[in-house]
């Protein structure tokens, strides 16, 4: 009796913890929706491979990236930007799925956002040992518009910094079906990604997969 008053409690009250001003965690939310981002994913992956870009500076990234939607973040020796083809087949980008659009939508509902409309979604898949280092997204046309993240399968350690490079990150563990949102004062915070931990996760085996929605245009 009380497990079953705990269990539809928490259906109804998603744990919602303030990283920021503007930034807010929502553990599990995606969780009731794992099954259609899957299948989802699996369709761009199919028409739109993962590949590990290479920076301006020359560096080729440990992160591997596709994207959907109207257009997708690329980076190459001519610099970053947002890229309405696809540059390994020249095709668009595969549409954004309603899947994705729905979580997407709800979770900033649900972090004070309504009306979010992400119009492009970054996809990164972290392999044991990939990490992301401390950047801020600017690349998008409208800051007042906040980014949606949801992470699947291995656990991170996603760092959390400040307006400034120097602002020593906080640490936040980041699992399965965790959303964030990060608008307002925190859109533009400096943050990035510890190296991933090997591990085994039932539906991602050695892999993390995170989606960041946004409003590119
Ligand atoms: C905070 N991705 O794709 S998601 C990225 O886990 C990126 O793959 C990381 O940083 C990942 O650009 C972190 C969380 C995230 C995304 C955008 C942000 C945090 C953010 C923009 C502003 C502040
Ligand atoms: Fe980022």
């Amino acid at each position: 009796m009380t497990a079953d008053l705990f269990e539809s409690v928490a259906e109804v009250l998603p744990s919602r913890q303030a990283m920021a001003e503007g930034a807010v965690l929502l553990r599990g939310f995606a969780r009731p929706a794992e099954a259609g981002l899957l299948a989802a994913l699996r369709q761009i992956e199919a028409q739109a491979p993962f590949r590990r870009m290479f920076t301006p500076g020359g560096h080729q990234m440990s992160v591997a990236m596709t994207n959907c939607g109207c257009c997708g973040w690329v980076t190459d020796a001519s610099g970053y930007r947002y890229d309405g083809a696809d540059p390994e087949s020249g095709n668009p980008w595969p549409a954004m799925p309603a899947a994705f659009r729905d979580l997407a939508e709800a979770a900033a509902r649900e972090a004070g956002f309504a009306g979010f409309a992400p119009d492009a979604c970054l996809i990164n898949r972290y392999e044991p040992g990939a990490r992301m280092s401390l950047h801020q997204d600017r690349d998008e046309k409208d800051f007042a518009a906040p980014i949606v993240s949801v992470s699947l399968g291995l656990p991170a350690i996603f760092l959390f910094g400040g307006l400034k490079r120097t602002d020593r990150p906080q640490r936040y563990r980041l699992e399965h079906g965790d959303v964030v949102v990060w608008g307002g004062p925190s859109r533009l915070s400096f943050h990035g990604v510890a190296p991933l931990a090997d591990g085994e996760h039932p539906a991602l085996a050695r892999r993390r997969i995170n989606l960041t929605f946004r409003k590119a245009r």
